[in-house]
């Protein structure tokens, strides 16, 4: 019996502003995508996430959202998102959205209207508090601003925005905004999407009476209060009204951004299927820091391959991936990019380390490439409010100089430069000026060159995922780890019935000894480079798969 249909297909994430410009406005847009239809059919895909389309005055690049049910501008018309929509489930591709509705933009009517007088009827559909000793009435920090507080001259209040000054939180506390969420969603439904990536869905509940966080004090003295704000015990009555209001009845999805989840709270929000049917946990995408993102420490496979066991006995059913819109590139962070060789066998052999464990693989756009992060070095590069927020923030050229190296190494406008098309002019993204920095590797990183080498990252991801499509015990068999205390290499088996399948990675940069013959797991059916399967030895990011049947 085949599982549900999000349990079987590889997503694909598309950030639209920089997949493909269809007008020469060097931006992104459904046009575009649409033009790439083939390309993603060929990687054999079955569902595509697809960041913000909505109107949106981009503070923090359509995740502030102005208008739900219009498309932005710069993307095009509802006309094309219906086009795009077609095109996908004529290639038998499900189309799954991403809306934020833990904030909106400041410029949606209903914040315009909340913030004009305290008895306006949207007044309560976001967090106004009065101030303490002419202060925020609390002490809580934001994601991207010292204080998670703004004050509005016009009614004299404060309202809350747990990211930019631009994204009021709404106040899920009342029932009429909650309403107008449910019938928005639905009226997406009814025009046949699939599913939803819920934003920050975790943040929707925050704790009663806001009060103070007793954490470290940071930037201004705010403190990041997230155990007020994250994983509140409301939180599961809306998620729980959500699914009966908009999800039950429909084949659909819906996949929740839980930050701040762990293995521990995981289960209450995908353990019965009565909240969110996937997760997104970010434990992975935090190996290779140490407090805030920024303070970025070297990467340790054997701290990366317990954090994807722990997760893989944590829960029924995980999200893989390496990376997205908001993490620098996979194989810059995890791999190795100081020569080509290492380059493609790193990105290879990460994929098929992350990829064929237990789960719904996730692959980030350019990342079945082996995009890299970008060579930002000036302020004018950078277009992330994440990013130039920190840079406002330095006092001095040793903060300065310590933002520059958290940017370069972990910025998420690494993430954001313009897909790869070809070594032609911007990449073959766009023949107008690009809204952000093309990486000049796309001379030789690219899927035009990719397309003509059998032995490129993209011929390789492939054949992964056609080798995940293929395998019942690959789709939806069981997992037990190898190796648990090696160093080095990441091994685990999935098997179901008879099929049995050991992967083998060394996520290192050395050779990696193993207690027997690589032939004794089975016939190798995947490789990042020529395997003698008589050595009991691993070269460095060498990956194998072997099938037993
Ligand atoms: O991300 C929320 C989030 O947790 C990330 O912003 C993350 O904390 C940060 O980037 C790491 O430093 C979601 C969206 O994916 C992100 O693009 C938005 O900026 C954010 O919510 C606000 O909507
Ligand atoms: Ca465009």
């Amino acid at each position: 019996m085949p599982e549900a249909w999000w349990k079987e297909r590889v997503f694909y994430q598309i950030y639209p502003r920089s997949f493909q410009d269809s007008n020469g406005d060097g931006i992104g847009d459904l046009r575009g995508i649409i033009s790439r239809l083939d390309y993603l059919k060929s990687l054999g895909i079955g569902a595509v996430w697809l960041c913000p389309v909505y109107d949106s005055p981009n503070a923090d690049m359509g995740y502030d959202i102005r208008d739900y049910e219009k498309i932005m501008t710069e993307f095009g018309t509802m006309e094309d998102f219906d086009e795009l929509l077609r095109g996908l489930h004529e290639r038998d591709i499900k189309l799954v959205m991403d809306l934020v509705v833990n904030h909106s933009s400041d410029e949606h009517r209903w914040f315009v209207g909340s913030r004009s007088s305290r008895d306006d009827p949207y007044r309560d559909y976001y967090i106004w508090r009065d101030g303490k000793d002419g202060r925020e009435p609390n002490n809580w920090a934001s994601f991207f601003t010292p204080s998670a507080w703004s004050f509005d001259e016009t009614t004299g209040q404060w309202y809350l925005h747990l990211f930019a000054e631009k994204q009021p939180d709404l106040n899920w506390e009342n029932p009429s905004l909650r309403e107008e969420v449910y019938a928005m969603m639905n009226r997406w439904f009814d025009k046949g999407v699939d599913g939803f990536r819920m934003d920050v869905i975790s943040l929707l509940a925050k704790a009663p009476g806001l009060p103070d966080g007793e954490g470290e004090p940071g930037a201004g003295g705010y403190v990041f209060s997230s155990e007020h704000f994250a994983f509140q015990p409301r939180l599961h009555e809306y998620l729980r009204e959500m699914r009966r209001r908009c999800f039950d009845g429909r084949d659909c999805m819906c996949v929740g951004e839980t930050a701040f989840v762990t293995t521990e709270n995981a289960n209450s929000v995908v353990g019965d299927g009565r909240e969110l049917d996937l997760l997104f946990q970010f434990d992975l995408m935090d190996v290779d820091s140490e407090g805030s993102k920024w303070n970025a420490v070297p990467f340790e496979p054997l701290k990366f391959k317990q954090v994807m066991a722990k997760w893989q006995r944590a829960i029924d059913w995980n999200t893989l991936f390496l990376g997205n819109h908001d993490q620098p590139r996979a194989v810059s962070r995890f791999g190795e990019v100081s020569t080509p060789e290492l380059w493609k066998r790193s990105a290879k052999c990460l994929a098929a380390c992350v990829y064929l464990q237990r789960g719904t693989p996730f692959i980030y756009q350019g990342e079945e490439l082996g995009m890299t992060n970008a060579p930002f070095e000036t302020r004018g590069q950078l277009r992330d409010v994440e990013e130039l927020n920190l840079l406002a923030l330095c006092k001095s050229e040793a903060e300065l100089a310590r933002a520059w190296r958290g940017i370069k190494a972990k910025g998420r406008d690494n993430a954001r430069t313009p897909m790869q098309w070809s070594a032609g002019k911007n990449a073959g993204f766009s023949t107008g000026e690009p809204w952000i920095m093309v990486n000049p590797n796309c001379s030789w990183i690219n899927a035009e060159a990719e397309e003509r080498d059998p032995d490129s990252i993209l011929s390789f991801y492939r054949e992964l995922i056609a080798l995940r499509n293929s395998s019942p015990a690959l789709l939806r068999g069981g997992w037990q780890e190898l190796l648990p205390e090696d160093r080095q290499i990441a091994a685990y088996v999935r098997n179901l019935g008879d099929e049995e399948y050991t992967v083998l990675c060394n996520l290192s940069g050395e050779q990696a000894g193993l207690p027997c013959a690589l032939g004794k797991f089975g016939e190798p059916v995947l490789a990042n480079m020529p395997a003698d399967l008589a050595a009991n030895t691993l070269c460095p990011y060498q990956a194998l798969v072997l099938r037993r049947s």
